[in-house]
């Protein structure tokens, strides 16, 4: 494999054992005229040597096991599933799709890069969710909305960046089983509003052709305002024909030009964007206009639910920014047309270290639903700081929201599992760049990774997929994968201690959001926070408060709204609570947050020490440069404890038990 100026990741084939056979391939129902089904060869014909030393060959040399990995068309597999079973013989692949040829080969790499030999691979499985998707928040001038690797590979002074590296990312994207990439900012400005006409349609198709070559579609942000951007209009209300025409000829338009488009991803009436509220419509006028126009193409409207008034007051106690999504959205349920997918972010807020599940991911009941995480480190360290976010994926997917008896996960709902829809699934905004290992921190690629595998199999444990990645990625012995598996699966809680508590978030810098800024945004017009005075902290979200708590149904509305109920770790989220209440540690909140704070500090300087001890089990140059970020987040985490103890000593008056410094 020719060296390349930047990271293979995980697809970092190394030397598993020394093979003696000599590969060839045979296809039963499938054809390597299908790009897909070509690439997925090339693949295995790639890594295949470079695990075991052996090759593909039509004539093998003399002396050499022959061995056949046979490919074929099995009907009753699921779509996108497959079935592996190596043998003395070779391996047998059925599958019933070409996708589900290419994530059988890439399943048989991940085995025998983790360490099994061909003849003991073994391996049935087919996708938990229909769309796995990442949002790329990359803009056409090359910067990347939230991005902390460096500019965006696909775009750069406004025009479409095509080369070896998209091939790349592509294969990294199909290797673990996303299907559907969003390539632009869902902030739509600029330029971006132009990629739906003749200005960008040849190198759109050239990069969706690629992508479709892994089995992947691909998918673009829209402007809800287009006809006034590009269409020279005077409205973009969803109601007014001559607006509905206008989308009906440009749908036509681009679906002549990009006839395998996936649809569109849209972000409306959040943060200044564009939307039906602007005519007095209501957001399925917007969603279901777009659906029914693009319906005839096979396209599908991804619409966002972040949606919240940005203007608030402050002062406005009744306001509840967490409350938003669900009143905007959950009056609504089922009077969106079958092709629009709702999208909710994971949390009422925004991708906080620690948020309660949204009440709208199962409130609606009758409306297709895909989950919206974060893999970018916006608010949880900026891929400078460790922390790895499967944990938190995991907790959000299998959290029960009682909407229904059986099926109540959140990872019921949007597989399809609970309302029997065949439309859901999770989207992920995305951490990449252009740096030349692609997450800016080495160790955040474990996100990406994550992500991509969680979202293909929803039972896999943040720990089985933090070894899969570090066997493929850094191939460690026993002792050192220990390590860094234990330093990946503390790393989240460890965040959180020095920069929370106990549900509180934003406590951040305004805008950049990386460093501490207890006040930063309590008094701003983005929503009520920490609510911290002199004798307690937290949001009072009961039914005497915001009432936040009674969007979810009973059960879990009954346990958040009484706080000797309400899960501790999301306790100041739903309450007020004064600085002298016990916890069930005994401790009283103040001694909590001190406590917590030297905690996480001094827990962040052992995941800096536990890195120095792989030193010599990984390449130098991941060495230093994950180095550098640990030192880095060493600073952040001393920060982040000395102020916000600094904070509260200061606002309660109350010492710490251990006399420890507090300025
Ligand atoms: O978290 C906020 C970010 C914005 C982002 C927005 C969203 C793309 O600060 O940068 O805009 O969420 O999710 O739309």
């Amino acid at each position: 494999m020719g060296t390349t100026d930047w990271t293979q990741l995980w697809l970092n084939y190394h030397r598993v054992y020394e093979g003696d056979g000599a590969w060839n391939i045979a296809l039963e129902g499938f054809s390597d005229t299908d790009v897909v089904i070509s690439n997925a060869i090339c693949e295995f014909r790639k890594a295949i040597e470079l695990l075991t030393g052996e090759q593909v060959s039509d004539s093998p040399e003399a002396g050499k096991k022959a061995l056949t990995l046979k490919i074929a068309k099995v009907a009753s597999i699921s779509a996108e599933g497959y079935s592996i079973k190596g043998s003395t013989n070779g391996i047998d692949l059925s599958a019933s799709d070409a996708n589900g040829v290419l994530y059988g080969v890439f399943a048989i790499l991940r085995l025998i890069a983790c360490g099994k030999r061909a003849d003991e691979v073994a391996e049935t499985a087919s996708p938990s969710n229909p769309l796995r998707m990442m949002n790329h928040w990359d803009n056409m001038d090359g910067s990347i909305e939230r991005g902390y690797s460096g500019n965006s590979f696909f775009f750069e002074n406004e025009e479409i960046i095509i080369n070896d590296r998209t091939r790349d990312y592509a294969r990294f994207m199909a290797s673990i089983g996303i299907n559907g990439i969003v390539i632009n900012n869902v902030n739509v400005k600029g330029a971006a509003s132009y990629l739906i006409t003749d200005r960008y349609f040849d190198k759109v198709k050239e990069l969706s052709d690629i992508f479709e070559g892994y089995g992947i579609k691909l998918y673009m942000s829209l402007n809800f305002a287009s006809p006034i951007e590009i269409g020279g209009m005077d409205t973009c209300d969803p109601l007014d024909r001559s607006v509905i025409s206008w989308w009906e000829k440009k749908i036509k338009e681009v679906y002549d030009n990009l006839p395998h488009l996936g649809g569109f991803l849209v972000k409306a009436d959040s943060e200044g964007r564009p939307g039906p509220f602007t005519y007095g419509r209501t957001q399925a006028d917007g969603a279901n206009m777009l659906a029914d126009v693009i319906a005839p193409y096979g396209g599908i409207i991804i619409w966002r639910c972040f949606v919240y008034n940005c203007t608030q007051d402050w002062r406005d106690t009744k306001t509840d920014r967490a409350r938003a999504g669900y009143d905007y959205f959950k009056d609504l349920d089922g009077a969106y047309h079958d092709n629009v997918i709702l999208q909710i972010k994971n949390g009422p807020m925004d991708f906080q270290i620690r948020e309660p599940v949204s009440p709208l991911l199962g409130g609606l009941t009758k409306t297709n639903q895909m989950l919206e995480v974060q893999a970018a480190q916006e608010y949880t360290g900026h891929q400078i700081d460790l922390c790895y976010l499967i944990p938190l994926f995991k907790e959000v997917l299998d959290f029960h929201t009682h909407c229904n008896e059986e099926k109540d996960t959140v990872a019921d709902i949007v597989s399809g599992r609970t309302m029997g829809n065949n439309l859901g699934g999770m989207s992920a905004v995305i951490n990449t760049g252009n740096d030349m290992n692609w997450t800016g921190d080495d160790l955040a690629a474990a996100n990406t990774y994550g992500f991509g595998r969680l979202s293909f199999n929803t039972e896999l444990t943040a720990e089985e997929i933090a070894r899969e990645w570090i066997a493929q990625t850094l191939n460690l012995p026993k002792k050192e994968e220990d390590i860094l598996c234990s330093m990946l699966l503390r790393s989240r809680e460890i965040y959180e201690r020095y920069t929370s508590p106990l549900g509180i978030g934003w406590m951040v810098t305004p805008n950049g959001h990386y460093g501490p800024s207890v006040d930063g945004y309590e008094y701003s017009r983005w929503g009520t926070y920490h609510r911290a005075d002199h004798l307690g902290i937290g949001v009072d979200r009961t039914d005497r408060g915001t009432g936040y708590a009674q969007q979810y149904y009973p059960e879990n509305a009954k346990l958040y709204n009484d706080p000797n109920t309400c899960p501790e770790e999301l306790l100041l989220f739903f309450h007020h609570i004064p600085y002298t209440w016990k916890l069930k540690t005994g401790k009283t909140l103040i001694q909590h947050i001190y406590d917590s704070h030297f905690q996480g500090e001094e827990e962040a300087r052992g995941l800096a020490a536990d890195w120095d001890s792989l030193k010599d089990a990984v390449p130098e140059e991941v060495y230093k440069r994950v180095k550098e970020r640990f030192d880095l987040q060493l600073d952040n985490a001393r920060e982040w404890r000395d102020q916000v103890n600094s904070y509260f000593y200061r606002k309660c008056g109350i010492p710490d038990e251990k006399g420890r410094t507090i300025y």
